[in-house]
């Protein structure tokens, strides 16, 4: 297709590009990390997507190097606004994974390259993957799981509570934050009903130490019943959508 055409000439002609959205502590209200989200500034028909290219990136195998250019530009980003702004040094990035990306028999090098060469510290990176993702892997989950971890890098698992995913495995796996679906923080209303699922995942999170992010966040009456249950962060359009370069430098720059 045209569109897969295109997808091949992407990376060389610099059509992606990243948008970043705020990651909100409900304790302090600071922006605690970003969101890396990918963009496709396509020539004729303008900003593409992912939802409209990934699955097209997945069956080609263009997933690999794009998914490789997210990752370097991402930690690359990171760095420059380490050295940029002092005050920001605990700032992490947040970046989704495809699973043909960690299907890859060196993406374990790949990653500690990448780390390498933008003399990024794995602390500041988090990787997100879906239960799918994990249950597929099967026992090659955990070691691969741990080879992340090595490189101090943080793990979560994404759209959590829509995938498959057996709580027999969840507790061995080394995850460090469960990332509420969207899907389930939209049903809590200003009255703090139907909260229950996701009170369950919260609950669920700490009783493996783990912590609890809401996605999806819109309203207010959402992030009052969120903290009362003790969810650490939030993400959504009540805090910021996806913001371009320039704007997630200026959160970055106020933020204190
Ligand atoms: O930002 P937007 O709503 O368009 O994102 C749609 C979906 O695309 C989300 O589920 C998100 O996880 C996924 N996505 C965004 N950026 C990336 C990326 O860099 N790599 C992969 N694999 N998925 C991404
Ligand atoms: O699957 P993933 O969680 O990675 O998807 C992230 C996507 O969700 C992004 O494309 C982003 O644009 C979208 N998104 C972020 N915040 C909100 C929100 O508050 N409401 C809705 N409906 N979508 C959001
Ligand atoms: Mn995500
Ligand atoms: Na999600």
């Amino acid at each position: 297709s045209q569109l897969e055409t295109d997808l091949r000439l992407a990376i060389e002609r610099q059509e992606f590009l990243l948008n970043y959205q705020p990651i909100v502590s409900l304790k302090t209200r600071q922006v605690i990390g970003f969101e890396v989200l990918l963009r496709w500034q396509h020539p004729l028909t303008g900003l593409i997507s992912p939802g409209d290219f990934i699955a097209i990136a997945e069956d080609t195998g263009l997933i690999e190097p794009i998914g490789e250019w997210v990752l370097r530009e991402a930690c690359q980003q990171l760095r420059t606004w380490q050295t940029k702004f002092p005050h920001a040094s605990s700032l992490h990035l947040s970046i989704n994974l495809s699973i043909r990306q960690i299907q890859q028999f060196d993406f374990i090098e790949k990653l500690a390259r990448i780390l390498a060469e933008t003399s990024l510290n794995g602390e500041n990176l988090r990787l997100e993957l879906t239960e799918t993702m994990l249950m597929d892997q099967g026992d090659k989950t955990i070691e691969l799981l741990t080879q992340i971890k090595e490189q101090k890098i943080q793990l979560s698992i994404d759209d959590f509570g829509t995938g498959y995913s057996s709580l027999s495995y969840l507790h061995r796996f080394p995850i460090d934050t469960l990332k509420i679906d969207r899907s389930f923080v939209s049903l809590i209303n200003a009255e703090g009903e139907n909260c229950e699922i996701v009170k369950t995942i919260i609950t669920l999170a700490h009783s493996l130490g783990m912590k609890a992010i809401a996605e999806g966040v819109e309203t207010p009456h959402q992030v009052t019943h969120l903290s009362k249950l003790g969810c650490e962060a939030a993400q959504g359009y009540f805090f910021s959508k996806p913001l371009n370069l320039q704007l997630a430098e200026s959160i970055i720059a106020t933020n204190p």
